[in-house]
């Protein structure tokens, strides 16, 4: 007997779980057997979802068998199986990791506390509800969309307070010291990508050189942050904040803010991809959450998850999984019991 992975009525409220799948351990049974549902809820997001919640429906012609749940609990008087819980992150992989190296380009003529802008991408650049051709780099770890800003202090996305309609790989107190930060872009139309490279870098009165980078490709209007050499506590973000924000300031994705959450501290070789409302996402997975719904628009709909950053320099085809390419672990595991009706044997 193979296990079948089944389309059912399983809703999850929380996004990026597409890889939950609902398996049964028959493919044919007669009247009265049993029916094993195994449900793996898979978080293929790095962030941790708290509250989710899985309402299962206990399937047509079937009825439960009282006891035989596990991980979860039978709710009697909807037929249904439910549980709620929190789903660690996916597991991150360096394999996906593919430094572009943009320091052949042009270096920005940044000192502390500087911005440098705006810079031309050359190409559309999608990002919420606005459309970039220009972007403006600071010294502090950060690429802005419609404006220069030179903060160096840190605060929580979402923050309605300038700077806003930004990226920020790691905005924290930096200055070039004795590197520098770097433009290039890559790639021909309609597959081309911009690099801004923070080679060794320092924080403010420190000496720990940090190098790491910002890539918004074309098309997919994806944002991508690698970190390639970073030292020190503060190297792993421990007083940074990374992720995205809006035009407003009204909603964003916060990846890291001070060093928390604890798994999602950087390291060498990390590298991260942060989904914002001009992503292009698969059809699947738009349809996997009625929070992502094709045409809906909101600021809710942000999140993030690891990729790997292809194409590499030079390349002119562009072949991303919106996903982990290893595939997120099974973060918890159901299973349930139910017995095929006597006068039935569908299934
Ligand atoms: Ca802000
Ligand atoms: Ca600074």
């Amino acid at each position: 007997m193979r296990a079948q992975t089944l389309t059912t009525a399983t809703r999850v409220s929380m996004p990026l779980l597409d890889r939950s799948a609902k398996m049964v351990d028959k493919t044919q049974v007669a009247p009265g057997d049993n029916l094993r549902y195994t449900i793996q809820i898979a978080n293929a997001s790095p962030y941790t979802i708290s509250d989710a919640l899985l309402t299962d429906p206990i399937p047509d012609h079937t009825s439960y068998v009282p006891g035989s749940v596990v991980g979860a609990t039978y709710n009697a008087a909807l037929s249904r199986i439910e549980w709620r819980g929190t789903l660690p992150p996916a597991p991150t992989s360096r394999d996906t990791f593919d430094w572009i190296d943009a320091t052949s380009g042009r270096q920005l003529s940044l000192t502390d506390d500087s911005c440098s802008g705006p810079l031309d991408l050359g190409f559309s650049f999608k990002f919420y509800d606005g459309v970039y051709t220009q972007i403006y780099v600071n010294s502090n770890g950060m690429v802005l969309f419609d404006r220069c800003n030179t903060s160096y202090s840190n605060v929580p996305i979402p923050n309605a307070a300038e700077p806003n309609n930004f990226v920020a790989p790691l905005w924290d107190d930096l200055t070039p010291g004795s590197g520098g930060v770097y433009y290039a872009t890559f790639g021909t139309a309609p597959n081309r990508y911009a690099v801004v490279e923070w080679h060794n870098v320092s924080f403010y009165g420190a000496s720990l050189p940090q190098t790491f980078e910002v890539i918004l490709y074309e098309g997919s209007n994806s944002v991508v942050f690698q970190y390639l050499s970073l030292s020190g506590s503060q190297g792993s973000g421990s007083s940074a904040t990374v992720g995205i924000e809006n035009r407003t300031g009204s909603a964003g994705v916060q990846y890291l803010y001070n060093g928390s959450p604890l798994e999602h501290t950087l390291y060498n070789g990390l590298v991260v991809e942060l989904e914002h409302d001009s992503t292009r996402r698969s059809p699947s997975s738009e349809g996997s959450t009625s929070r992502r719904g094709p045409g809906r628009r909101g600021s809710d709909h942000a999140s993030a998850h690891t990729q790997p950053p292809s194409p590499r320099p030079g390349s002119r085809t562009k072949s991303r999984d919106p996903f982990l390419s290893g595939g997120a672990a099974p973060s918890c595991s159901l299973a349930a019991t139910t017995q095929a009706c006597p006068s039935t044997s569908r299934m």
